[in-house]
């Protein structure tokens, strides 16, 4: 036992001189313990396989090329170095002076949430983020955070999300990093108290977000605030998204027309955004659409606007050809091999599809195509997380369902069994809509949407079952959180009778929920961490915990069995290694082990296989639990 398990040392309950009379407690274990421990998350990956991928033989993958780079020359500045120099507004004049269309690269956030279940490892990340910052110093940013990376990072790849930010922030010196920003609900699904927010905010900032789209998932602009004025105060650029839903050249649906916008619009830059960003989370705008609302919102507002959107159509280049020659300053683009149907139009593509064009991007295509050549390698890792969409998807305008939302409902239905009536399931994520009053989608509205139309599938119900049966039907909680306010107010209300039926006696809420929760205590939680989890816990870890109290521990707990196993190439940490392989893994930097896998023994009768490697030359046994 060493210091920081021992029970005076925990409860803080000591002087100095409990270090001098115990010097034992001070010597800690050395990295043998790393090797061991990594050989047992190796061990049981190639006897249990990796959740959602299970046990399948490792595939024989190419080594992803990295672009050949001059690393003795120094890296070229770019945005990063005008807001450095010249603060957000600098940034903003800055971005009004250019005539070429400006490009946000999503590929290490946004394209891999969409395409394979943003299971992307920083591992595959910090390879090519060098490159990039030299090879595409002309962006304008990178999203290569928030969303779900968040989460997803902890829950399912074992890493620590606040470790990538730092890490890519160290080899991208030059680029704006951006990241997406649920507003209250920060990179979660429900409402947290306004001091998480703040500090959540904050603690980004420092750690070297500089541009936070913000969205609230009903459109909310109150929801908004809070988080355009902190992302303010820390110094940073504030871009205020709208979602956009419904489709104003519909003239049958004039919930979500071109005056709406516009007064929304109008409403973010008044709330003290940098930039307007306009979040087509779903892919909707078509192109004459974008061009009648980018030319309306040029006139509408001074900022510049920043448009995303979703190639799921197929007309993603189109459309954003369109909202270039109306005037719109920065489009969300994707390195082109991640690039495409549910994630963002292709960065490649839009360069050829402009040539000739003033506003052609200022990029150099093969440098792009060079990054492009890397993520072709690195997405064959994921193959097992793709949607299995194989060519566009021209219903997204009816069902509305945002990019990363289509696999993981497809996925949900399947788990609860309704796998072979997914038309329905699609069908009725329409219909909820509709009943629900047409509400924006996106996260987490549209998980609720999603909820109730698995739910109405599942057992047989119709619309008209709801406002004849409802009294006696127990609708999910998510359907209950939304009529009760819990996220924040829809455009033109609730539909007054169904929101009777689905609360049935509970009272709704019209403030902004933020205002009804209680402050967190950050210090009482630090020091009860630090009880749980034997070791000093930083402000990250505070924070992390305060989101996601359980995810974290979970990631903690296997941190704790497996050690850092985050350095792990890519294939090994999905599919363990092949009998006989032998691989290397820089631990740290200068420091790598040669792991060989030499047998695996027979199951014993209480299920355990012990399995024979060699790390660095030396016979190591594991022993694992077969758990088939
Ligand atoms: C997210 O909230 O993660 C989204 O990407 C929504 O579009
Ligand atoms: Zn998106």
């Amino acid at each position: 036992e060493n210091v920081v398990k021992h029970q005076k040392f925990l409860k803080g309950d000591y002087d100095t001189s409990f270090i001098d009379t115990t010097p034992e407690l001070f010597l800690f274990p050395k990295s043998k313990d790393r090797g061991t421990k990594m050989l047992r998350y190796i061990g049981n990956v190639t006897v249990n396989g990796f959740p959602g991928i299970g046990k399948t033989k490792k595939p024989e993958f190419s080594k992803p090329s990295l672009p050949e780079i001059k690393n003795s020359e120094p890296i070229p500045t770019g945005t990063k170095q005008i807001l450095n120099d010249e603060g957000p507004d600098g940034v903003v004049k800055w971005i009004k002076e250019q005539k070429e269309i400006l490009l946000t690269d999503t590929t290490f956030r946004d394209a891999h949430q969409s395409l394979l279940a943003t299971r992307v490892r920083t591992n595959d990340l910090l390879r090519i983020a060098e490159p990039t910052a030299r090879l595409a110093h002309n962006l304008f940013s990178t999203e290569m955070w928030g969303g779900a990376t968040f989460d997803v990072s902890y829950r399912f790849l074992s890493e620590n999300p606040w470790e990538r930010l730092l890490q890519l922030r160290k080899k991208m010196p030059n680029l704006l990093f951006q990241m997406l920003l649920r507003s209250s609900n920060a990179v979660g699904y429900k409402n947290y108290s306004d001091n998480i927010i703040r500090t959540f905010i904050k603690e980004s900032a420092e750690a070297g977000i500089d541009v936070f789209r913000i969205f609230d998932s009903l459109n909310w602009v109150q929801g908004m605030t809070l988080a355009i004025n902190t992302v303010r105060d820390s110094g940073k650029l504030a871009e205020a998204a709208m979602c956009y839903t419904g489709d104003i050249l519909d003239a049958s649906r004039r919930k979500y027309n071109l005056d709406y916008y516009k007064q929304l619009a109008k409403e973010l830059e008044a709330s003290g955004a940098h930039i307007l960003g306009i979040k087509d989370m779903a892919g909707l705008l078509k192109p004459q659409a974008a061009y009648e609302l980018i030319s309306t919102l040029k006139e509408t507002v001074d900022i510049p606007i920043h448009l995303h959107s979703h190639d799921t159509s197929g007309n993603g280049i189109l459309m954003y050809a369109k909202a270039i020659e109306a005037g719109v300053d920065i489009v969300d683009v994707a390195v082109s091999a991640m690039a495409g149907l549910t994630s963002q139009p292709s960065a490649n593509s839009l360069f050829y599809a402009l040539e000739g064009h003033e506003r052609k991007p200022n990029i150099d295509i093969r440098s792009f195509e060079k990054l492009s050549n890397y993520w072709e390698n690195v997405r064959l890792f994921y193959q097992a997380f793709e949607s299995g969409m194989k060519s566009p998807h021209t219903e997204i305008y009816i069902h509305e369902m945002p990019g990363g939302q289509y696999s993981n409902l497809q996925q949900q239905a399947k788990a609860v069994g309704l796998g072979n009536r997914w038309d329905e399931v699609k069908d009725m994520y329409t219909r909820v809509n509709h009943l629900f009053g047409d509400i924006v989608k996106v996260t987490p509205s549209s998980k609720v949407v999603g909820d109730m139309a698995l739910y109405l599938v599942q057992n047989n119900l119709t619309e008209e079952n709801i406002y004849k049966r409802g009294e006696t039907l127990d609708f999910p909680d998510s359907v209950v959180e939304l009529f009760q306010g819990y996220l924040g107010q829809p455009y033109q209300g609730f539909p007054k009778e169904l929101q009777r039926i689905v609360l049935k006696r509970r009272e709704p809420i019209t403030v902004r929920p933020g205002e009804l929760l209680e402050d967190f205590d950050f210090q009482k939680t630090k020091n009860t961490l630090y009880q749980t989890i034997n070791r000093f816990v930083t402000s990250h870890d505070v924070i992390s915990y305060a989101l996601y109290p359980k995810v974290f521990l979970d990631y903690q707990k296997t941190f704790e069995q497996y050690g850092d196993i985050s350095v792990l190439d890519t294939p090994t940490f999905l599919y363990g290694m092949r009998l006989g392989e032998e691989i290397q893994v820089e631990i740290e930097k200068g420091k790598t082990l040669m792991v060989k896998l030499v047998s695996i023994g027979q199951a014993q009768l209480d299920g355990t296989r012990t399995l024979y490697f060699e790390l660095n030359g030396q016979s190591r046994e594991v022993i694992i639990k077969d758990e088939s």
